[in-house]
């Protein structure tokens, strides 16, 4: 790790080198999802860059452990788990911390760090004995679309293809699958098995899902999470060649059949991969984060705003099953007892804006957290930039101040002041989506003449960190 990037503990705490040592007085595994492109690694990122700076600058208010003067400093540390690839934040600080700062990779799968905090405890009677702890948090991050999934353990093949044959006989999901379905209307799914018909087949599911995924559709429910995110080096494995149908063989069909072998993919696929990541790693978070990018639906439109909608509400089935029913009855409960679901990027619109942007995504997911499932959970929402582009700015329109914010968009050289729109409080009706009514502009990350000196630019950041730490210390 380059040292500029790798702030071990603080300089201007003491050196702690010689007295750390690898036994933690609390540990806590902190989760980081979301769709891809939601802003997970740009958030681990500056959390990160925020903890190891935490002793310079006051860039953390509302973080008590800083606030308080308790916090003594913060080290990167070997992760305990071998076989997870390293979340690599000497990589991605390095490209934002560049001149000229550039957003980093983009990155698929899990991934992991470890940092260790050592911190002043406030407990009275260990005030005076051992007054210096240190809790090690692992943060991890994953995809959100793998837990688009967990619904699949409960539906049959037939019963997982009827939903996704139902929802493509709406636009744009009509339009986007006509080859892949023309591909199966040409094929006798009787006939025997063979890898080439898998494949294409596959192949344009597939192909069918990246295009939902593309900008313009802006869709987020995609089936299965694995086809468009893979992870680890699944890319080609038959796990991933099989795709849902239009039209069910009526039994008996012969056990060789193109549908048999699809059918077998499918429950080989939540076997091996679903109930292998539920039990290998979600089961062991102790903490959770969910980001959701929802200024990019704004932008799309309705249709896209509706499936981030429903995804983002069965990404919360997660979380509610784990309480009770399948995922307790599958894998014996989970630990997660606070869940923060953010909306990122809360930069790109003007700071008036914030509290709006903040009930939206409460109104969003309002069916699913008032569910009583989440009973022991506790959930918070709140709207937060990992990376502050843009500045507070006004301008004046035919006489009147009108707030504004001023940033460089992602495909210009200069700043610009603009006023991006403003975020209703309800979903808009279908009709009242027109067309340039919401601008929420991509921005350049910003210049900083001290980038090393204090933690990067950010908007409630510190809200976070508190409500998904604070209580650890
Ligand atoms: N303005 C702004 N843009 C962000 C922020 N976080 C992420 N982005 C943008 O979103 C893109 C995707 O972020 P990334 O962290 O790679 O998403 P991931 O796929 O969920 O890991 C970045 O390249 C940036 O363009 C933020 O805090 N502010
Ligand atoms: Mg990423």
């Amino acid at each position: 790790m380059n040292d500029k990037t790798s702030s071990h503990f603080s300089s201007s705490s003491k050196p702690l080198g010689e007295t750390f040592n690898r036994t933690f007085d609390r540990q806590v595994k902190l989760a980081v999802t979301g769709l891809s492109r939601s802003g997970k690694t740009v958030f681990i990122t500056s959390l990160v860059h925020q903890l190891l700076h935490g002793l310079e600058g006051t860039h953390l208010p509302f973080f008590q452990i800083v606030s308080s003067g308790r916090l003594r400093g913060t080290k990167p540390m070997p992760q305990p788990d071998m076989h997870i690839p390293s979340f690599r934040y000497d990589r991605a600080i390095e490209q934002l911390c560049g001149d000229p700062p550039t957003w980093p990779q983009q990155t698929n799968g899990i991934s992991e760090i470890r940092l260790a905090i050592r911190y002043l405890s406030n407990n009275p009677l260990l005030k005076h004995i051992s007054p210096i702890k240190t809790l090690c948090v692992d943060i991890v991050d994953y995809p959100g679309e793998w837990l688009l999934d967990l619904p699949l353990l409960e539906l049959s093949y037939e019963e997982w293809s009827e939903q996704i044959a139902s929802a493509c006989e709406k636009e744009p999901r009509l339009s986007l699958s006509s080859e892949w379905r023309a591909f199966l209307e040409n094929i006798d799914l009787t006939s025997e098995a063979n890898e080439a018909t898998l494949r294409r087949a596959s192949q344009l599911y597939t192909d069918f899902l990246h295009c939902c995924k593309e900008p313009q559709y802006g869709l987020s429910l995609l089936q299965p999470g694995r086809f468009t995110m893979p992870g680890d080096d699944l890319k080609g494995a038959p796990l991933l060649e099989f795709c849902p149908l239009f039209e069910i063989p009526e039994s008996p069909y012969p056990e060789n059949s193109l549908y048999a072998e699809m059918k077998k993919r499918y429950d080989y696929y939540k076997e091996h991969l679903v109930k292998k990541f539920y039990k290998e790693h979600f089961s062991s978070f102790d903490r959770q984060i969910v980001l959701a990018d929802v200024l990019k639906a704004f932008n799309t439109g309705y249709a896209s705003f509706v499936d981030m909608r429903d995804a983002l509400n069965m990404v919360l089935k997660s979380f509610q099953y784990g309480k009770t029913g399948l995922f307790n009855k599958l894998f014996g409960g989970l630990k997660i007892d606070k869940i923060l679901f953010a909306t990122t990027k809360a930069d790109h619109v003007t700071p008036n804006q914030l509290p709006n942007l903040e009930r939206f995504l409460q109104n969003m997911l309002a069916s699913s957290q008032n569910n009583a499932t989440f009973e022991g959970v506790r959930t918070e929402t709140l709207a937060l930039a990992a990376v502050k582009c843009t500045q507070a700015a006004y301008t004046t329109f035919q006489g009147q101040k009108i707030s504004c914010i001023k940033g460089v968009p992602i495909k210009l050289d200069k700043p610009v002041a603009l006023f991006p729109g403003e975020v209703p409080l309800e979903v808009p009706m279908p009709e009242e989506w027109v067309e340039g009514r919401f601008q929420f502009m991509e921005f350049k990350p910003p210049r900083l003449a001290n980038v090393h000196g204090s933690g990067l630019p950010h908007i409630r950041l510190d809200h976070a960190l508190e409500f998904l730490l604070g209580d650890k210390f």
